[in-house]
């Protein structure tokens, strides 16, 4: 959009007038981003009701990405940016004597995800308007976000993320548009004497879901998509005084607390409450908005909307839309049945099994009675057409209910027309090995769609530095295509370039160091080798060879404090869910081991170790960009994708990591001996896996190092862990080392001395980070989305 400076200043002033009652001198920080959030939303509002109405005149086919978890970080810059108006904003609030960083931090972080599966979905949301795609996010509006973790003492302790305290400009509750969503009670089936059964219900529990729609801003285009969250409450027409306590928490319930587990089911039933509630609210709102705006009979719907389910936790919106389709709308079973599989698509995040969704046949069937009907009849028609042709065997190992349980994938498979995987090797790994079965049975649905990140929060908003530098060499045209970054590999031998990438890292590390000190009390230099690892705390994720290594280290400088070194600071950013103890007991020995050697006389400026605690998107805008290192060294075949590779690599950073996930992608694509590979492959892996032939106690007697650096975590060295240091102790001795930490210990400890070598060379260092910057193009989220719309949904961009 166009605006002056100007114009700016005066929009800024008048809302700050209108909205707060006070005049720009006496505006404190809140006041200001609350004047500025809602000048920009002023601003998108006209290409927002222009943008819907295009939709629903146009007729085109839209899509709908059902995820129980988003995480967009903080929105004004992304806003900003994206309406071409973020220089024009600063400049004039400058003029002000406003900075817009200081403002921006006034925005609470929107984490109503875990991990990487609701970041990739915001990416998604992101990628989607940028790219002119009609796609829709529908979730769960969650009182409480992610937990805020705190270091106490060197434990994670969580604090509630009351994000919702100041408003949140962004949003609009369209109570219009609420629906109910029922739960429990009986159900029963008449025949309407025209072979259709009718089902009655009593005794159901009503909530009221209510929609409030947050407006996805495409990047300097006019498409404005929409983020649909709901939240639950008590429909009006029931009196409040004859209700009781229980129905009023519980319904309140609903939509307040995310299940902050990654990687982990967690079979609640508040959280199978949580993925009916808007899996059935996001269907009716697409189902009435689809009777108020097409012409279309109901059963031409697949040609105007898909469904996607991000990973099972939408799954029963399989099931829903057959009940919708049949009880709603009077469909029979056969034309619901084949409407639904080609509206519905699904991508599975992980093969951990701890991770996948089954829910016990009674508790379905009491809280969802028509759904559980569904199902079951689902499973026993597809059981009756299958079995003549492909046998008992593979019919029984895909079946939906089985052993008392749903299994949520399965429904998911065999409801939509296509399941992929986020990366190369996660997706060969579902046909081959996880899901060969369905694989046998559907090969049509299986296929591939590498993860992607919105490039330019971690670029453009994310590292200014490095922006300009890539502006004033390449043009400015890869900020809006990143595959223009390739043309930078034909500066690879331009000292000047090279230089200027270097001035640019070490201004991002420099902020970096600022962070820290006031974070953490650490000081740390600038022109050490930054050295990161964040993502979720998890085993497979294999922070303990990191620390492992850094153990190493420190017995090194120990043994020898004056010999010349690389000096290192190793940063990590992990949060643990509540539960996972394991994973706390690692959080705490990091932070041990940090104490020890930052305290260190011996150590000085050789070693830090930093933690920082409540690693979030808004953290993340700040560590990775000033990596020098990524640490991407999950147990190969663990790790689906991975999509924190992406952005050290846009960042110029170097990989350290195993053939795992995208991580393969990357190395391919910025040329193997641009990163550090090491460990196990998955062939490896399963190997071990079928010759149950493992033993990390063997490893433990006899490699000395290992031995040492065991010792360490319960003999003393590392203080105040003694039931942690035991617990990590017995887990990688005494119960076999579940994720080969201990095995990939020597390989991981030779790629991290190839790496130091290289770093000497700040030449050959920096050309590596430059091929990284060029190759990084195939991981902008846009290229991904683009491959599901043309794929899987078959929706056009705008022109
Ligand atoms: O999804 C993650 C994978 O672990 C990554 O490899 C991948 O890059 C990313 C995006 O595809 N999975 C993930 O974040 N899972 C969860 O957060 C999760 C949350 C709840 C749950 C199971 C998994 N019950």
């Amino acid at each position: 959009m166009k605006l002056s400076t100007e114009q700016f200043k005066h929009d800024f002033e008048e809302r700050l007038t209108s909205k707060f009652a006070i005049e720009l001198a006496k505006a404190g920080a809140q006041e200001k981003y609350g004047a500025l959030s809602s000048v920009v939303k002023n601003y998108y509002s006209s290409i927002w009701a222009a943008d819907n109405h295009y939709k629903d005149e146009s007729n085109k086919k839209q899509a709908y990405y059902f995820s129980i978890e988003f995480l967009p970080g903080k929105m004004l810059k992304s806003n900003l940016l994206n309406l071409g108006i973020l220089d024009t904003v600063r400049e004039g609030l400058s003029d002000l004597g406003i900075d817009l960083d200081e403002i921006a931090l006034e925005e609470p972080d929107m984490a109503i995800g875990n991990g990487g599966l609701g970041r990739l979905a915001s990416c998604f949301m992101d990628s989607a308007a940028s790219t002119g795609l009609p796609l829709n996010g529908n979730g769960i509006r969650y009182r409480y976000g992610l937990f805020k973790q705190k270091i106490v003492d060197g434990f994670q302790v969580e604090l509630p993320d009351s994000w919702l305290d100041n408003g949140n400009p962004w949003e609009v509750r369209r109570y219009d548009k609420a629906v109910e969503v029922c739960f429990g009670g009986e159900v029963w089936l008449e025949d309407d004497g025209e072979g259709h059964f009718i089902p009655h219900y009593q005794n159901q529990e009503r909530v009221l879901a209510v929609p409030y729609d947050t407006p996805m801003v495409g990047f300097e285009n006019t498409t404005v998509n929409n983020m649909c969250l709901w939240r639950s409450e008590v429909p009006k027409d029931l009196d409040l005084r004859f209700q009781n306590l229980e129905y009023m928490n519980q319904t309140a319930m609903l939509s307040s607390e995310l299940y902050p587990n990654d990687s982990d089911y967690n079979g609640q039933l508040l959280r199978l409450k949580q993925e009916y509630f808007f899996v059935s609210a996001g269907l009716q709102r697409i189902l009435h908005h689809y009777k108020a705006t097409k012409q279309a009979p109901i059963t031409h719907i697949s040609d105007f909307i898909s469904v996607h389910i991000n990973d099972t936790h939408p799954a029963l919106c399989v099931a829903e839309f057959m009940r919708l389709l049949i009880d709603e709308y009077r469909i029979t079973w056969e034309r619901a049945w084949n409407i639904t599989v080609k509206v519905m698509s699904y991508t599975n995040h992980t093969i951990l099994s701890e991770a996948l969704e089954k829910w016990p046949e009674e508790m379905v069937k009491s809280l969802l009675p028509r759904l559980y009907q569904i199902i079951i009849e689902i499973d026993r028609r597809r059981t009756a057409e299958l079995l003549p042709k492909v046998g008992a065997k593979l019919v029984h190992s895909t079946r939906i209910v089985k052993d008392g349980q749903i299994h949520m994938a399965h429904l998911a498979i065999i409801g939509s027309h296509s399941t992929n995987g986020v990366a190369k090797l996660h997706s060969d790994l579902l046909k081959d090995v996880e899901l060969h079965d369905f694989y046998l049975i559907y090969p049509e649905r299986f296929n591939n769609k590498t993860n992607g990140i919105a490039d330019r929060r971690w670029s453009q908003i994310a590292n200014e530095p490095l922006s300009k530098v890539l502006d004033e060499t390449i043009g400015k045209k890869w900020r809006s295509d990143l595959k223009e970054l390739k043309l930078l590999e034909s500066y690879k031998e331009d000292d000047a370039t090279l230089q200027r990438l270097q001035e640019a890292k070490y201004e991002d590390k420099v902020k970096l160091a600022k962070l820290i000190e006031e974070r953490n009390g650490i000081v740390v230099n600038p022109t050490a080798l930054f050295d990161v690892q964040v993502k979720r705390l998890h085993a497979y994720k294999r922070q303990l060879l990191n620390v492992f290594h850094i153990m190493k280290l420190y017995f090194e400088i120990k043994e020898n404090p004056t010999a010349d070194r690389t000096a290192r600071v190793h940063i990590f950013g992990a949060k643990a869910a509540p539960g996972y103890h394991y994973a706390k007991a690692i959080i705490k020995c990091i932070n041990e081991i940090a104490r020890l050697i930052n305290n260190d006389p011996d150590i000085g400026d050789q070693l830090k170790v930093v933690f920082l605690e409540n690693y979030n998107v808004s953290l993340a805008e700040v560590i990775i960009p000033a990596a020098n290192v990524g640490e991407q060294i999950s147990l190969a075949s663990k790790e689906a994708s991975g999509t924190s590779n992406m952005k050290f690599m846009l960042n110029g950073a170097l990989t350290i990591g195993t053939l795992d996930g995208a991580n393969i992608e990357i190395f391919e694509a910025a040329g193997y001996e641009n990163g550090f590979v090491f460990g196990l492959t998955k062939d490896e892996v399963y190997d071990y896996y079928k010759n149950s032939n493992y033993n990390s106690r063997d490893i433990y007697e006899q490699n000395p190092l290992v031995h040492r650096i065991l010792d360490a975590f319960v003999d003393g060295t590392i203080p105040n862990i003694s039931a942690e240091g035991q617990q990590i102790f017995d887990s990688l001795t005494t119960y076999n080392d579940e994720y080969f930490v201990l095995r990939d210990f020597n390989d991981y400890v030779r790629a991290q001395e190839a790496l130091e070598k290289c770093y000497q060379d700040q030449k050959a260092w920096t050309q590596a980070a430059l091929m990284n910057i060029a190759n990084a193009g195939h991981f902008s989220s846009d290229r991904t989305i683009r491959e599901y719309a043309d794929d899987i949904w078959h929706i056009k961009a705008k022109k």
